[in-house]
Order: C-alpha cells, then sequence, then structure tokens
C-alpha cells in the first residue's frame, strides 16, 4: 500500500519538517540507503522480523528509519522522543532490539546507556554519505510484523503491541475510505509519533494516499494557529486537550487574528478528534469558533480506529459514532450476556482485520486479551442509542488513566515512587479535568513527614524514571489511604477524598 505505484507520486511534496521540503523520491531514496544498510550487515538477507527500534525528531529521518526498517524487512519499534534512560532501556532490551537507529539529537542518551543494552546503534548521520550496494528490496509480506508501539496496561510495565503489515493496510484501508483521504489533502501533524494516533491515523494514511504532511516540531497553541493561516490544510487530527488549548489561544488573541483563525480552519474539510473523550464544551466552543462539528472517533493500540461519528451523516454530541466497516462491535454486560438493547450498560468487544497480532513475549497476556470466542476486550465501558451510535462510559479498571490522549498506568507509577526513601504508601488516581481528561494524581504516606521531599522534589525525582507525561500533576499527602476488607485500596474513594 505504501510502496506499490510509489514512483508515480515521486515528485510530489510528502513531507515538510524543520529542515524544508521532501518530495516521496526522496524519502524513499534515503529508506531505501538504510535497508541496504540493515540488510547488508545479515549477509545481504531480510530482517526476518528483528526489532529495529528508533528515535527521532517529526522529521523525514523519522519516515525514513520507518519505511527503511520495512523495506529490510524488520519490525520498526518507535521510541518516546520524552523516555528518560530507564525507560528506553526498558523497550530495547524488552524488545530484544537488534538496533537502535538514533537521529543526532539522540547521541547524547546513546552514550549514557553504553553497556546496558544489546542493540547496535546506528547514527543515521552515516547515511549523508553512504552509497548504497543496488539491492533488490523485496515488499515485506502482509502477515509479516511491521510495528511493535508500546502501551500501558494494567499490570507491570508497558507491553510492545505488535501490528503486522496487514493489520496496518486494512487499519489505513479503513480511515482513508472512511474519511475520504485523497492525493490532494495536506495535514499538519502534531501528535508524538510513537503512538498511533500519530502514526497510523494520521502519517500513515496520509502518505498512503500520496498526501502531503506538515511535521511541527512540538506542539504550541499559537504556532499552530499561525500554520492554518499560513497554509491550505484540509485536515487536523488531534486529542481534546489539544484543542482546548488551540480554544484558550484563539480566546487570547486579538479580534483580527481571532477573524483570520476562524477563517482558515473554516476552509478545511474535516477535524477529528480522539484518544479521550471529547467534552461537549470544548465540542460547542469549536464549533462557534471553526464551523466544525469536531468528528469524534474511538480506538485503542491494540485494535486502531473502531468507531466513528460519519463523514457525511449526522455527528452526535458525546458519541463516538457508529462502527467503521469492516469492524464487528458488541456490547458485554458483566456475567457475560450480550446486550443488545439499547442504552444499556456493557463492555466494548471488537473483531476485524484491524486487530495487533499479540504483545511482544507475552502470549498469556495476550490470550486474556481475547474473549475464547475470539473479540479483543477494550476494558472499555459504553451503551449503545437507538440508532447504533455508542457513547463511552469509562473504563472497568480505574488503574488505567488517560491524561491529555496519553494512557498512563497507575500501578506503573505506584511502582516507582515506591522505590523513594521517604514514600510509604501510594495511590495513584485521574481526576476528571477539563483541559486533561484524567489529571493524574499521587496520594501519598511518607515514612517521615519532617523528612518528606516537596511535591516539587518528588515529581522532579520521579522524572528520572517516568515520562513526563507519567509524573502526577499534583502530589497530596494522607496520614493512610482507604483500603476495603481485603486491604486493597479503594481508588474511587481515593478520588473522592480529593475532589
Ligand atoms: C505533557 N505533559 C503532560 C502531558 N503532556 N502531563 C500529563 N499528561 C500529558 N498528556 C507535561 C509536560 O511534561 C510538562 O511537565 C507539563 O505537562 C506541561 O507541558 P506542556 O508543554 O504544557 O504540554 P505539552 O508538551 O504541550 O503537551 C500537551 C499535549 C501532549 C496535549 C500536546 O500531551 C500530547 O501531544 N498529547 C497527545 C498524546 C497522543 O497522541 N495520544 C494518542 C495515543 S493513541 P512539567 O513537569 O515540565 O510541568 C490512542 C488511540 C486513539 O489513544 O484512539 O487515538
Ligand atoms: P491507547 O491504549 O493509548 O491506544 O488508548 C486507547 C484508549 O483511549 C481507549 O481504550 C479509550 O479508553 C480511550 N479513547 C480513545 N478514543 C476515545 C474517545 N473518543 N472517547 C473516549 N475515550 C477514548
Amino acid at each position: 500500500m505504501f510502496f506499490n505505484r510509489i514512483e508515480a507520486r515521486f515528485a510530489k511534496i510528502a513531507l515538510r519538517d524543520i529542515a524544508g521540503e521532501h518530495t516521496y523520491q526522496m524519502l524513499w531514496a534515503k529508506a531505501h540507503n538504510i535497508a541496504s544498510y540493515l540488510q547488508e550487515a545479515r549477509a545481504n538477507k531480510p530482517l526476518q522480523g528483528e526489532r529495529v527500534a528508533f528515535q527521532a525528531l517529526p522529521t523525514a529521518d523519522y519516515v525514513a528509519m520507518l519505511w527503511g526498517t520495512w523495506l529490510a524487512g524488520g519490525v520498526a519499534v518507535p521510541v518516546s522522543l520524552s523516555y528518560p534512560a530507564p525507560e528506553v532501556v526498558y523497550l530495547l532490551n524488552n524488545a530484544q532490539a537488534s538496533y537502535w537507529l538514533v537521529s543526532e539529537a539522540y547521541l547524547p542518551l546513546v552514550q549514557a546507556l553504553e553497556g546496558q543494552h544489546e542493540a547496535e546503534v546506528i547514527d543515521i548521520q552515516i547515511f549523508a554519505d553512504y552509497a548504497p550496494t543496488s539491492l533488490p528490496i523485496s515488499l515485506p509480506t502482509p502477515d509479516l510484523p511491521a510495528l511493535m508501539i508500546y502501551t500501558s496496561g494494567t499490570t507491570g510495565k508497558p507491553k510492545g503491541a505488535v501490528l503486522t503489515h496487514e493489520n496496518l493496510q486494512s487499519q489505513v484501508k479503513t480511515l482513508v475510505e472512511a474519511w475520504e483521504w485523497a492525493i490532494d489533502d495536506h495535514i499538519l501533524h502534531v501528535l508524538p509519533l510513537h503512538h498511533i494516533h500519530g502514526v497510523v491515523n494520521v502519517l500513515l494514511c496520509g502518505l498512503a494516499v500520496g498526501a502531503t504532511i506538515d511535521f511541527l516540531p512540538k506542539f504550541e497553541a499559537k504556532e499552530v494557529w499561525k500554520r492554518f493561516v499560513e497554509r491550505d490544510y484540509t485536515l487536523f487530527m488531534a486529542v481534546p486537550t489539544i484543542y482546548n488549548r488551540l480554544i484558550e489561544a484563539w480566546e487570547h488573541s486579538t479580534e483580527v487574528e481571532r477573524i483570520n483563525y476562524s477563517h482558515a480552519v473554516g476552509k478545511m474539510r474535516l477535524m477529528v478528534s480522539g484518544s479521550a473523550a471529547l467534552p461537549t464544551k470544548t465540542l460547542d466552543i469549536w464549533r462557534k469558533i471553526s464551523r466544525h462539528f469536531l468528528l469524534e472517533r474511538y480506538g485503542m493500540t491494540e485494535i486502531g480506529m473502531a468507531i466513528s461519528n460519519p463523514l457525511r451523516g449526522v455527528r452526535k454530541a458525546g458519541s463516538v459514532g457508529l462502527p467503521l466497516a469492516g469492524v464487528q462491535v458488541r456490547l458485554v454486560g458483566e456475567a457475560g450476556e450480550l446486550i443488545d438493547l439499547p442504552e444499556i450498560a456493557g463492555e466494548v468487544q471488537v473483531r476485524s482485520k484491524n486487530i495487533f497480532k499479540a504483545y511482544w513475549g507475552k502470549p498469556e497476556a495476550t490470550a486474556e486479551s481475547f474473549t475464547a470466542d475470539g473479540w479483543f476486550k477494550t476494558g472499555d465501558v459504553a451503551r449503545r442509542d437507538s440508532e447504533g451510535y455508542y457513547y463511552l462510559l469509562g473504563r472497568n479498571s480505574t488503574d488505567i488513566l488517560k491524561t491529555g490522549g496519553y494512557k498512563v498506568s497507575a500501578l506503573e507509577v505506584e511502582e516507582v515512587f515506591l522505590q523513594h526513601e521517604q514514600v510509604a504508601e501510594c495511590a495513584v488516581v485521574g481526576v476528571p479535568d477539563e483541559t486533561w481528561g484524567d489529571k493524574v494524581v499521587a496520594v501519598v504516606v511518607w515514612k517521615d513527614t519532617i523528612h518528606a521531599p516537596t511535591a516539587g522534589e518528588l515529581r522532579e525525582w520521579a522524572k528520572q524514571f517516568l515520562a513526563p507525561y507519567k509524573v502526577p500533576m499534583e502530589i497530596k499527602t494522607a496520614l493512610a489511604l482507604p483500603r476495603n476488607a481485603m486491604g486493597k485500596v479503594v481508588k474511587k474513594e481515593v478520588v473522592q477524598q480529593i475532589l
């Protein structure tokens, strides 16, 4: 899908990044070089599913690393740009990565991690004057694993969700058809490139149809508005927090700026929100600002996009819409009964070609995430109205949080906090918040209140081990945590106490 007939769009601009414009031909040549290099080290044989971890700012290098890995028969493992050293080490070792491709910005990290992993480091600057042997690159077969995305769960550390080429092609095809992606589409990309929203929904869909993608190095609301005015974008996709930030920036602008901003977004053909619940208030204000009724959709790393409001039909506020073509969705009650009637809550279960193959190296966790008859258990709870539109109500587990569209495991954060010498007990919870969705808050019982660190000190300490978005925004102190008869912390009560 990405490489077939790519020659036909060689001259078209695929990407704009901090370095300038890149045609499809330039990306292809860069990817080809990387693939040749990787295969040369394997006696010119494909990598056969070896994992290639890679880290690059949102630039052409990122796409070249992704495509190059695929052309060499490897599995691409994008690494978060904000991970501190221990998270990167965990990922490289957990994925058993053969290679770690990095752009220049990550060389200090590479140095700091010397001896802590087995991956061979490739600084992609070497490709500046690398002459590849002209290898016959074979296109990967559909059943070969293509991409591994790390995602937090209810137990332990993040797991690598393995998606095959077939999964990705099917996910992309579903969205290209549903949202009518086309070659003349032009999108501003502001999302992180280690999660499915930014990778599949924006980058891969855009590249598959020959569209043009402008990368923004980092999300910044004022800069996004400026770009909207300067360029003729047709599409935009983001998480609710980003729309909230854009609203805030619009409200703090001059009258003339507001008129220009609203005019610019009004010209787009589609604006999409997802990854977390879109508050009706945000939907309403955005509608006034842009004249767009945001298209809300629902998805997950393991399943791609499953439910979406329609491009052309009725979009309902508060609903994530109807199952996408080729995706089967059902609701199941607590006793395992199928829910047929409208307005009754149940777990969302999904079956489709889009669904991932496995959690890397975790056959038991993989098996547990499916029902005996092959439906993926999302852990999300929803109801359906009489017209079949789905409304998400919450999650089965109080330990899965969504902050700014990022999934965070409360248990993973608690485990880190409990390593601190002054923390006796700790409960991490999500507090409803207009901007962030769940605001991650830690409630801590100190061993010794006199020597306890300040909230700021504890957050700084935690940043050594956790990506910044996993570090609780607030730290509260308690004398004890509410526990049930079994001694288990009652998270709902913890939230009540701090509200
Ligand atoms: C940043 N910070 C966060 C955070 N993002 N903290 C909690 N939750 C987050 N999401 C931290 C920063 O490290 C910083 O910490 C402080 O908050 C303020 O930073 P900022 O500069 O104001 O935030 P910013 O970097 O602008 O990030 C905000 C954001 C970002 C909304 C742009 O969170 C983001 O890109 N979110 C998108 C995530 C995403 O793509 N999810 C899709 C997953 S796939 P400090 O300590 O320095 O103050 C999926 C499936 C599907 O969900 O359906 O799509
Ligand atoms: P992730 O594991 O990071 O891919 O996040 C997937 C989770 O995000 C889902 O299981 C949902 O809980 C949540 N999610 C995605 N889209 C929406 C949405 N439109 N509304 C509410 N929650 C959503």
